[in-house]
């Protein structure tokens, strides 16, 4: 048994889950926490999986909160599919327990740890392959949000505070650039300009919360492609994971972050920036995905303002990409230097071919606020 598996082992033994543990392999996916796959077996022989995942606590400081959040949801939407069968694939994600019966577990060695089901006979990618897996992610996150609409906001904790605050983001790299702490600002003048000239859109979606023309709902907070699970056989979305951001937000963010994230045909961080387009297709294919499940519960304006959310949002993320090279790379995991210039990079491109299909991407929406 290598240290990894021996850990695995010993991170697992303190959740209340039964059989011989007879794996263990660490998942790299995702730039924020450490994630383990657990394979066990029980007395006849069944294998069954476990996801054990420790919280980053630099990103969030407070995981007793998250974990709370994380209850308050998975018991909602679990008590819901259970009672109305409204099941769109037959898994969901559970938590276990620690053997003391808490909804988490403080290692020993250091760390707040939880324990998943593993969702089985599904995959994830990092790269929309077709227009099919890029409808059916919408309608997984567009069934989450509707799942939850009937949560009362003020029950689910802010747990990182202007996570979606895109000037707070804008300001914040306003900052870095002043203080160039790591010497890096030279390199990055184009992308400076880039975002700079494009300030007043950072502002619009937060003008209208704070005018009441739309409000706050329950939301994912990072509906990357990755975190639907997809079933391998049918290409059909089984369910969203990562819950850890689920907090009180604006719904059309989250619509926004799937196109940033299922539209291009490169991933996040790829080098030729001249492959990063805004495929109209998955776009269309998207909408028709989300507003599937989330029509009922959104506003005209909240459909209106589906294609700009996208262009905010993936600014947005481009922002704090450049913000954390600018200050050395202390948030987003990286695997070689100059990783978070390169996702901003594919953003910033990203935000390009957004604005020139911005008229095509409106009228498409048009039929809904219409009809
Ligand atoms: C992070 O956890 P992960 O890797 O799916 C980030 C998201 C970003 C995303 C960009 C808590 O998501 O906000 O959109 O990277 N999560 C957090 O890939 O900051
Ligand atoms: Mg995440």
């Amino acid at each position: 048994m290598t240290e990894l598996v021996r850990n695995i082992a010993e991170i697992g033994a303190q959740f209340a889950i039964d059989g011989t543990f007879v794996a263990g392999e660490e998942i790299e996916s995702g730039h924020i926490n450490t994630t383990y796959l657990a394979s066990y077996e029980d007395d006849e022989g069944e294998a069954k999986r476990y996801i054990l995942q420790r919280i980053n606590e630099n990103v969030f400081p407070e995981p007793l909160v998250v974990m709370k959040n994380i209850e308050l949801v998975t018991r909602h939407i679990n008590r819901k599919v259970y009672r109305h069968k409204h099941d769109f694939g037959g898994q969901t994600l559970n938590l276990y327990p620690g053997r003391d019966g808490k909804n988490c577990v403080i290692c020993p060695a250091g760390g707040v740890w939880r324990c998943y089901n593993c969702i089985e006979g599904c995959r994830t990618y990092d790269v929309v392959g077709n227009s099919r897996q890029a409808y059916q992610a919408a309608k997984a996150f567009g069934a989450f949000q509707d799942l939850v609409s009937d949560l009362p906001v003020e029950k689910v904790s802010v747990t990182i505070p202007d996570f979606h605050d895109t000037p707070a983001r804008y300001a914040r790299l306003m900052e870095a650039i002043k203080k160039d702490t790591h010497g890096r600002v030279d390199h990055v003048q184009d992308e400076i300009t880039f975002i700079t000239s494009r300030q007043e859109i950072t502002t619009v979606l937060l003008d209208h919360l704070k005018a009441g023309r739309l409000s706050e709902r329950v939301t994912h907070n990072d509906t990357k492609l990755n975190n639907v699970m997809i079933d391998a056989q049918t290409d059909e979305a089984v369910c969203v994971i990562d819950l850890d951001t689920v907090m009180p937000g604006l719904a059309i963010y989250d619509f926004g972050d799937l196109i940033r994230g299922a539209t291009s045909p490169v991933a996040e961080d790829e080098k030729d920036v001249s492959k990063v387009e805004m495929r109209l297709p998955m776009f269309e294919a998207i909408v028709e995905g989300y507003l599937e499940t989330a029509k009922n519960f959104l506003s005209p304006l909240e459909i209106e303002l589906l294609p700009f959310s996208a262009k905010v949002i993936t600014m947005e993320t481009g922002i704090r990409f450049l913000t954390d090279h600018l200050e050395g790379d202390q948030y987003f995991k990286i695997q070689h230097k100059g990783h978070n210039l390169d996702r901003c990079r594919t953003q910033l491109a990203l935000v390009k071919s957004i604005e020139d299909q911005e008229l095509k991407m409106n009228a498409f929406v048009a039929k809904w606020t219409r009809a």
